[in-house]
C-alpha cells in the first residue's frame, strides 16, 4: 500500500509533545521513532521537537514551525515527514499540501513495518485489513498525493464518482479479509481444543523486550531473534520442558508498541487469542531500557482493550545482565514489595539466565495440579501410562493386584480418571 521504495527516503522526524511531557520522555518518543523508521527502511536526515499546548486543528503545528519545517526539509533534501503524533487525516493532507512531500504518522509507519516483515498469509491478511482500514477515511488525500505524482494534462485528480467507487471497492475487499480472518480463527480455536490438555502460557510485552528469546532459550527450538522493532508477527508455539516431568506449550506474539494502531490490534485479534486461551500470561519487560515502566504501561494498556488483564500473569523482568548487581538488587526488593503478580528476574544472554522462570513456571503448574490418591487394578497398564504422562508421581505402593499411585495431577486428567468405572480417585 504505502511503499518505501529505492532510493531510499530521506526522512525528518517531527516530535511535537504535550509541554506536560518529562523531556526525557520526549527524547526516548523520538528516539523510537528513529528506530520505527530505520526498521521502515528510511535513512533519517534531520528532526525538529516542538512543544505543545494544543495542536492546531488544520495543521497540527502552528505557521511558524511549519515554515521552519520547510527550510529544514529543503536543507535536507528530504523526501518524507514522519510525525511521532497522530494525525487526524484531514491534518494529514493539509501538512502534505503546505510541506509538498509526504506526511506519514506514527500509526502509518507501524502499518507500514507490519506489511513489509508479514511472512505467513494470515499475517498479511491482517496487515492488509488493517490498513484498507486506515486507508478508507483518507481516501481523497491518496488521490490528491497520486494525481500529483502522475502530473500533467488529462491526468487530473479524480471525480466524486471515481472516490465513490473506490470506497465501495475498498469495503467490499475489508469484508472478504474479515471473512477469511474468521475462518482462520475458527481453525485455530478447532486446533486449541484438540490440545486442551497441556498447560499454556504465552509471552507477551513491548517490541523488542526478549520474548522471541525466551521462547528459544526455553525450548531450545529455533526461533527468530533480531534487534529489530516488530521482529515477530506471527504467533508460534513451542513445547517447553520444565523438569520432573512438567510439561507447557509456550507461545510467542507479537510486540506492542506506544500508539499501536487501532486497527492493527483489532485485526492482530486472532494471533492474540492465543494469549487468551493461555492459562497464563508472560508479560517480558527489557529492565534496563530507561524507559521499561513506560512501556509496561503501554503493554497493559493493550492487554485491557483485548480483555487480556484479568488473565493470570508472571512479570519476567529481562536482559538483567545489562544492570549492575546494585541495580539489580534494588529492583529485586521493589518489586517484591510492590508488585501483586509473581516476578522473575532472567537473562537469555548469562548461561543459566532464564531457569528462574523454568522452575517458576513448573512451581506454578506444580500448585495447580492438585495431589490424588489413585488405587487401580495392577493390569490397567494403559491407565497407569497416562497418568505417568500427564501428572507427576510421588509414591506408587503396590499389592494384591492393586496400584496405589500418589501423584500431581491436572484437573482435566483427574475428571478422566474418575469416569473410569475400574479407578478409585480421592484426594490426598
Ligand atoms: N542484553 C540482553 N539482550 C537480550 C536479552 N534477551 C534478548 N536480548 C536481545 O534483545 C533483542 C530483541 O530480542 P527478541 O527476542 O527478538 O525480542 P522480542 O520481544 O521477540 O521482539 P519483537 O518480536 O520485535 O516484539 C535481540 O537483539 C536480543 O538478542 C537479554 O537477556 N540480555
Ligand atoms: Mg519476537
Amino acid at each position: 500500500m504505502i511503499e518505501l521504495e529505492t532510493p531510499r527516503e530521506r526522512a525528518v522526524l517531527v516530535g511535537a509533545p504535550s509541554k506536560r511531557l518529562p523531556a526525557e520522555t520526549a527524547a526516548e518518543h523520538l528516539e523510537e521513532l528513529a528506530r520505527l523508521t530505520d526498521t521502515a527502511g528510511a535513512e533519517i536526515v534531520g528532526s525538529l521537537v516542538q512543544r505543545l499546548d494544543t495542536p492546531h486543528p488544520r495543521s497540527y503545528l502552528g505557521e511558524g514551525k511549519i515554515e521552519e519545517l520547510r527550510e529544514l526539509l529543503d536543507e535536507a533534501n528530504a523526501t518524507l515527514v514522519v510525525f511521532d503524533e497522530e494525525l487526524s487525516p484531514a491534518q494529514g493532507k493539509n501538512l502534505e499540501d503546505l510541506l509538498g512531500r509526504r506526511v506519514l504518522d506514527r500509526a502509518e509507519l507501524i502499518l507500514d513495518i507490519f506489511a513489509t516483515r508479514a511472512r505467513t498469509s494470515e499475517a498479511k491478511t491482517q496487515v492488509e485489513l488493517a490498513q484498507l482500514q486506515y486507508l478508507l477515511p483518507r481516501l481523497t488525500r491518496m488521490w490528491a498525493h497520486l494525481s500529483r505524482v502522475r502530473g500533467g494534462i488529462g491526468m487530473r485528480g479524480p471525480g466524486e464518482t471515481q472516490l465513490e467507487t473506490d470506497r465501495q471497492m475498498i469495503n467490499r475487499k475489508i469484508s472478504r479479509l474479515k471473512a477469511d480472518l474468521e475462518r482462520v480463527a475458527r481453525r485455530r480455536a478447532t486446533q486449541r481444543s484438540g490440545r486442551n490438555e497441556a498447560f499454556r502460557a504465552a509471552l507477551v510485552g513491548y517490541t523488542n523486550a526478549g520474548k522471541s528469546s525466551i521462547l528459544r532459550g526455553m525450548s531450545g527450538a529455533d526461533v527468530f531473534v533480531e534487534d529489530r522493532l516488530f521482529a515477530t508477527l506471527d504467533a508460534a508455539t513451542r513445547a517447553v520442558d520444565l523438569g520432573d516431568g512438567y510439561e507447557c506449550l509456550l507461545s510467542d506474539t507479537v510486540g506492542f508498541i506506544r500508539k499501536l494502531p487501532h486497527h492493527l490490534v483489532a485485526s492482530f485479534r486472532a494471533t492474540l487469542e492465543e494469549s487468551r486461551d493461555a492459562d497464563l500470561l508472560l508479560h517480558v519487560i527489557d529492565l534496563s531500557h530507561p524507559g521499561w515502566e513506560e512501556q509496561r504501561g503501554v503493554v497493559e494498556a493493550v492487554l485491557a482493550d483485548l480483555e487480556l488483564d484479568e488473565q493470570p500473569t508472571i512479570l519476567v523482568f529481562n536482559k538483567v545482565d545489562r544492570l549492575t548487581h546494585e541495580e539489580e538488587e534494588i529492583w529485586r526488593r521493589r518489586v517484591a514489595v510492590e508488585e501483586s503478580h509473581p516476578a522473575v528476574f532472567v537473562s537469555t544472554l548469562e548461561p543459566g539466565g532464564i531457569e528462574p522462570l523454568r522452575t517458576l513456571l513448573r512451581d506454578t503448574i506444580r500448585s495447580a495440579n492438585p495431589r490424588m490418591r489413585i488405587t487401580l487394578p495392577a493390569a490397567e497398564g494403559g491407565i497407569l501410562a497416562e497418568i505417568y504422562r500427564d501428572g507427576e508421581v510421588l509414591r506408587r505402593e503396590e499389592e494384591n493386584g492393586t496400584v496405589i499411585v500418589h501423584a500431581r495431577l491436572p484437573a482435566a486428567t483427574v475428571g478422566r480418571l474418575r469416569r473410569r468405572p475400574q479407578v478409585q480417585v480421592s484426594e490426598d
